[in-house]
């Protein structure tokens, strides 16, 4: 069950891709998630090219698995890390917050398999019209930079707009939502919030408590002005940013105020004015894990509930 085209395509047990959380997704969590049979993602987020070439070196030395890097488009150094993607013979290159076009030749013509994450149908279009493999439809309950539409509005949209396949994202946490999704058309997914508990995790435990510690209201979307909205658990940072929204503030006044936040919370636990970034699921993150357990569980859980609820029609 749940063996789909994504399997197939990525040499993997399970459908699913761990999500390239920026400064968190390092070679341990990575390696954590492929060991277990799903794909891990180590995540380039802001780092430096080297930093991402010595992760992508260490997840080889602690799996012989299949695993992806994620590049966030909006990295200055995005050109540089597109190219180490090539150089260290990356299997799958998954990117976000943009449009990865100009480089999807130049991947493509590496052996690259490529998944962009995309918010819209008109990008997933775009992006099947661009030779992508498939895309990763992300709905705004998603943790960090999120588009407006919902996963549930969102997945069987594009999956009627497109003919490659289509991995759902956003408010996936739990074998629920995963048969959901599958329900929706979609044939993989992606976890984020859930996988900032495992054990695997290199997180400050402040962070982790607050995604258990989380309810369905805990999160806010806080940034829409700026273009880059970005969704993270309500504190004092969040605030202020949403002061900023109410007064169409400058750039330069995002820039400041967000300046390393997300390394304080990760790194250094700070949860007043860190950016603690989560989805809407983080509420039904409840208990801390090994990944293997994590995905087996998210696993077990969805093909019960498909097997159970067919009995009922
Ligand atoms: O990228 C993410 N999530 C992220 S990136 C990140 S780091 C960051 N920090 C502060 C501000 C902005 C980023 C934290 N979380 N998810 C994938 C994603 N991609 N969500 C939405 C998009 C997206 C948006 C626009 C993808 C393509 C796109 O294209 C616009 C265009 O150029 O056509």
């Amino acid at each position: 069950m749940f063996k789909s085209i994504i399997c197939k395509l990525l040499g993997i047990k399970y459908p699913l891709i761990q999500g390239g959380m920026a400064w968190i997704a390092d070679a341990e969590l990575a390696s954590a998630v492929s060991n277990a049979g799903a794909l891990g993602v180590i995540a380039a987020g802001y780092a430096p090219g080297e930093w991402v070439r010595e992760e992508i070196r260490n997840t080889k030395r602690l799996t012989k698995k299949p695993f992806g890097l994620n590049i966030m488009l909006l990295n200055p150094n995005a050109d540089e890390i597109a190219r180490i993607a090539i150089q260290e013979k990356v299997k799958v290159v998954i990117t976000g917050a943009g449009n990865p076009g100009k480089y999807i030749e130049m991947w493509k013509e590496n052996n690259i398999l490529v998944f962009p994450v995309i918010p819209s149908v008109a990008l997933a279009i775009r992006m099947e019209r661009a030779g992508v493999d498939a895309v990763i439809a992300e709905g705004g309950e998603a943790g960090g930079h999120v588009g407006e539409i919902t996963t549930m509005s969102l997945i069987p949209q594009v999956a009627d707009a497109i003919k490659i396949p289509v991995l759902a994202a956003g408010g996936i946490a739990d074998g629920r939502g995963l048969a959901a999704a599958w329900m929706l058309g979609a044939s993989g997914f992606q976890i984020g919030t859930r996988f900032l508990v495992a054990y695997e995790c290199n997180i400050h435990k402040n962070y982790k408590q607050k995604i258990l510690t989380a309810k369905d209201t805990s999160t806010i979307v806080t940034g829409r002005p700026t273009g880059h909205p970005v969704r993270i658990i309500k504190n004092r940072l969040a605030r202020d940013f949403q002061q900023l929204d109410k007064r169409n503030a400058s750039l330069e006044e995002y820039e400041e105020l967000g300046k390393n936040s997300l390394y304080r919370a990760v790194r250094e636990g700070d949860m007043d004015y860190g950016s603690i970034m989560a989805g809407q699921s983080a509420g039904l993150v409840k208990k801390e894990q090994t990944c293997k357990e994590i995905i087996e569980e998210i696993f077990l859980e969805a093909k019960k509930i498909i097997v159970e609820k067919g009995k009922l029609i």
